[in-house]
């Protein structure tokens, strides 16, 4: 079992609580499919991808990207138990949506890097850190049902 620290857990209550989803939720999405390319074969119902500002004024794809991070909230409020949290969100990546598990790495990278962008100095390598451990405990999680 992963085992946080209380300065873990109070990096990471921060960083949600100060949070705006309906601003770095889009963002990173976005950027996820403008620097990873083949994520937008996933989105192909949701309108016009067909270039950067395309994707970046595509209200879908930034509903997409807030619901994301309202799913990464689910971890935040239950840190001890995140596999058993994700358990049927990796069910339904794996074997409805088939998304290549890979991409949440993909896309961690990318909500790390619009995260530090919004914190810049207050960013520091512990926060970071304690963001990337918390993104890789996710990442997989939410892998785990893939088989
Ligand atoms: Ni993801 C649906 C959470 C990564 C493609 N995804 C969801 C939903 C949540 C969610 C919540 C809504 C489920 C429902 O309707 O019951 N996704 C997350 C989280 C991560 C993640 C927490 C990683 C941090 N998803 C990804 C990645 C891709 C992805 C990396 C593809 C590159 N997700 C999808 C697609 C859907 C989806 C596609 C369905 C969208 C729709 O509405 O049709």
């Amino acid at each position: 079992m992963v085992v946080w620290t209380e300065s873990e857990l109070s990096i990471i209550n921060s960083i949600f609580s100060s949070l705006d989803y309906e601003d770095i939720g889009p963002k990173a999405l976005c950027r996820c499919l403008i620097v990873y390319p083949w994520t937008q074969r996933y989105f192909g119902g949701f309108g016009n991808l067909y270039n950067a500002a395309a994707i970046k004024s595509n209200p879908n794809i930034a509903a997409h990207g807030i619901k994301i991070l309202h799913g990464l909230d689910r971890a935040v409020k239950n840190m001890d138990g995140i596999k058993e949290t994700y358990a049927e969100l990796s069910t339904l990546h794996s074997e409805k949506l088939h998304v290549d598990p890979d991409n949440f790495t993909l896309l961690g990278n990318c909500l790390t890097i619009e995260i530090a962008a919004k914190l810049g100095d207050g960013f520091t390598a512990e926060t970071q850190g304690t963001f990337q451990k918390f993104m890789a405990v996710v990442v997989n999680a939410l892998g785990k049902q893939y088989h």
